[in-house]
């Protein structure tokens, strides 16, 4: 049961163009209404478990409770080893040096900058990659760009949607390549009935706050490779393998007592969280049907979902464009996401060290122009996915005449 729901009520209904707060009329929400506002559970338990801590005056440095977070982590898993981390981001770096990664790394242009950026940190080229209409990477996209600097492929699991990893992993096979997985979207998703964080020689998962699953800050390597998981611990630690014995380069990549308890108690609640979600989806997609040129991600019914992301799809056949929906939104205070506008490969610095060549990521370039993020998780209430989605039916239905206004 999630009681975090949001309060706001009596939403003002559109009934002209000059309602719409774009063209002066109020917003609908006073109080911005955020995509990737934090699933807050349990309250009372967390602070209950915060009082344990300042008790034990152990806050760091591997503690009882960032153990028993991994151990848990990894339980749901199924997987031999979960690494905590202070975020995705240092998880993914730890993970790529462990990995022994080098040269040039194929990843997809469609994802949040951090993929990319753990690379180029470490001197690692990004190679990027076309995706498929799962928005993850197309295998069949992939092997034109091998060279023999490649060292490894990093799919990621866009959104909770899983890659194609049987045909990444033959690819790999072939060419000798380390596969890892960016799987900071896909805590709690399956493959084939296999939960990801088994996939690859390691998974990397982001706890952020505006992730399915938080810990304020913080990520996870998950791995069944034995080494790969000392070799991940030690350098999470400055690279120490004794008191005072350092083996290896290292850095600070800890978790800390006070995200492990927010994580454990975020895990005691995980299916709750995901009904909530389930169930805005659902709405979602009720409420949105038979929109023209709108579509909805869906989610396979067979497969376990965390159904964090509520993404659409602007085609052209909606006759508006998807920026223009987005100042349309913004405006009335509904803060949607152009997530992962405009690409990697047209931000800085891969946009000048590394020009892609026209038309060479024609998926990622449709995808970077049409996607648009829709607010869910528990602080979302059902009345505003029901003002969302009417006002995005008002917007497409009245094109023309909110495009003419908006010239004028
Ligand atoms: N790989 C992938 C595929 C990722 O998506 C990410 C992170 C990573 C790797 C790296 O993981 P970490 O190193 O972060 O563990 C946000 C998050 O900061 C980022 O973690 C996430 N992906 C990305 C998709 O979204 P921004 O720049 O969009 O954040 P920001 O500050 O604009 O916040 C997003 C929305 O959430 C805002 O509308 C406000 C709302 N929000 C945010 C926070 C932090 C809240 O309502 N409450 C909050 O506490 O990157």
């Amino acid at each position: 049961m999630i009681p975090d729901q949001s309060t706001s009520d009596n939403l003002p209904a559109k009934a002209s163009l000059d309602d719409l707060a774009i063209f002066g009329g109020a917003p609908l929400f006073c109080e911005p209404l955020h995509v990737g506002r934090p699933n807050v559970c349990g309250g009372e338990q967390l602070l209950e478990r915060l009082r344990e801590v300042l008790k034990s005056r152990w806050l760091t440095n591997d503690g009882q409770q960032v153990r028993e977070f991994e151990r848990r982590i990894a339980e749901t898993i199924g997987v031999r080893h979960c690494v905590a981390m202070c975020n995705a981001t240092t998880g993914l770096q730890i993970a790529i040096r462990a990995a022994k990664l080098s040269g040039e790394v194929i990843v997809p242009s469609f994802t949040f900058v951090a993929t990319a950026h753990v690379l180029q940190w470490q001197g690692i080229t990004p190679v990027f990659a076309d995706i498929d209409e799962t928005y993850c990477l197309d295998p069949g996209r992939i092997e034109e760009l091998i060279t023999p600097r490649t060292s490894g492929i990093i799919g990621v699991h866009l959104w909770g949607h899983t890659c194609n990893v049987e045909a990444l992993n033959a690819i790999c096979e072939r060419h000798n390549l380390s596969l890892l997985f960016d799987s900071a979207h896909a805590f709690g998703c399956t493959r084939h009935g296999v939960m990801v964080g088994r996939f690859g020689r390691a998974e990397v998962f982001s706890f952020h706050a505006t992730k399915f699953l938080n810990t304020f800050e913080g990520g996870a390597v998950t791995t069944d490779d034995d080494e790969l998981a000392s070799s991940c611990r030690a350098m999470r630690n400055f690279g120490f393998s004794g008191e005072d014995e350092v083996s290896s380069l290292g850095i600070n990549g800890k978790m800390n007592e006070i995200e492990a308890v927010m994580g454990l108690t975020s895990l005691d609640h995980m299916e709750g969280i995901i009904e909530t979600n389930r169930n805005n989806y659902l709405q979602y997609r009720e409420e949105l049907e038979g929109i023209p040129g709108l579509n909805l991600m869906s989610y396979s019914e067979n497969e376990k979902n965390n159904f964090q992301y509520i993404v659409v799809e602007i085609e052209k056949d909606a006759g508006i464009t998807r920026d223009l929906l987005h100042d349309l939104f913004h405006a009335e205070g509904i803060l949607v996401r152009r997530y992962f506008y405009p690409g990697c490969h047209r931000m800085e610095p891969y946009r000048s060290l590394y020009p892609i060549v026209p038309n060479a990521l024609p998926e990622t370039e449709r995808a970077c122009s049409t996607v648009l993020c829709l607010p869910t998780g528990t602080a979302v209430a059902a009345k505003e996915i029901r003002a969302i989605c009417a006002l995005l039916r008002y917007a497409i239905l009245n094109r023309a005449r909110v495009l003419a206004r908006w010239k004028t």
